[in-house]
């Protein structure tokens, strides 16, 4: 069984919702997160640690709000702004902008400990990285589902916090990136 490695329920709840709740495991280990400006070599350095730590094959999922006005802020620190000013006073940030255009990203690493054939490999674990992205805009706090800056992101006229998990899916970054994680584990 694939092991979900993350401290974040919703995330779980997500990718249960997707691959099914035969497929993945929860494992509930806060790999330590070097820094980084893109999501991938934070997930990449992740799926490593944890891999080592699990010893079955795992998913790390690395995600973030970035903001166009802000250059992409938060981004790669969307959690520690979550916790320590809050999704409210991001929303009060951005409400003077005019332009609140912002995009999430998600990006799903994995890693079996299996070496790939890849003259480039530099001998350290392999891992595939998988990412997806949706854009929207960030808006006044509406809705009770999802999680994190859900309420604050509107897509089609509806916040991610107004949409069931599985409606999420259809359209979300976490969804897009479950999408080919999805098709290249099914066909590997
Ligand atoms: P891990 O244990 O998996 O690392 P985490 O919550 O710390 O859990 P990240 O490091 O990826 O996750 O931080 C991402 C931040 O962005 C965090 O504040 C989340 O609440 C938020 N976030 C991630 N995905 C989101 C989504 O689909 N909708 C809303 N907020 C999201
Ligand atoms: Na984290």
């Amino acid at each position: 069984m694939l092991q979900y490695v993350t401290t974040n329920p919703g995330k779980l709840r997500e990718a249960r919702s997707y691959l099914g709740e035969a497929t993945i495991d929860d494992y509930d280990y806060d790999y330590p997160e070097i820094q980084a400006p893109t999501l991938e070599p934070i997930a990449a350095a992740g799926a490593r640690d944890a891999y080592r730590e699990v010893g079955e094959p795992v998913i790390v999922d690395d995600a973030g709000l970035f903001i166009d006005a802000f250059d992409g802020f938060p981004g790669p620190y969307s959690s520690f702004v979550e916790h320590t000013i809050g999704v409210d006073r991001v929303w009060e940030l951005a409400e003077p902008l005019a332009d609140r255009g912002a995009a999430f990203r998600c990006v799903l690493a994995y890693c079996d400990g299996e070496p790939v054939d890849d003259p480039a490999d530099d001998g350290d674990l392999p891992v595939r990285c998988f990412t997806g992205v949706v854009d929207g805009e960030i808006v006044a706090p509406r809705g009770s589902g999802g999680f994190g800056y859900d309420p604050i992101f509107e897509h089609d006229g509806a916040t991610f916090a107004e949409l069931s998990s599985e409606e999420k899916n259809e359209v979300s970054h976490r969804g897009r990136a479950l999408e080919s994680f999805a098709a290249w584990y099914s066909d590997r």
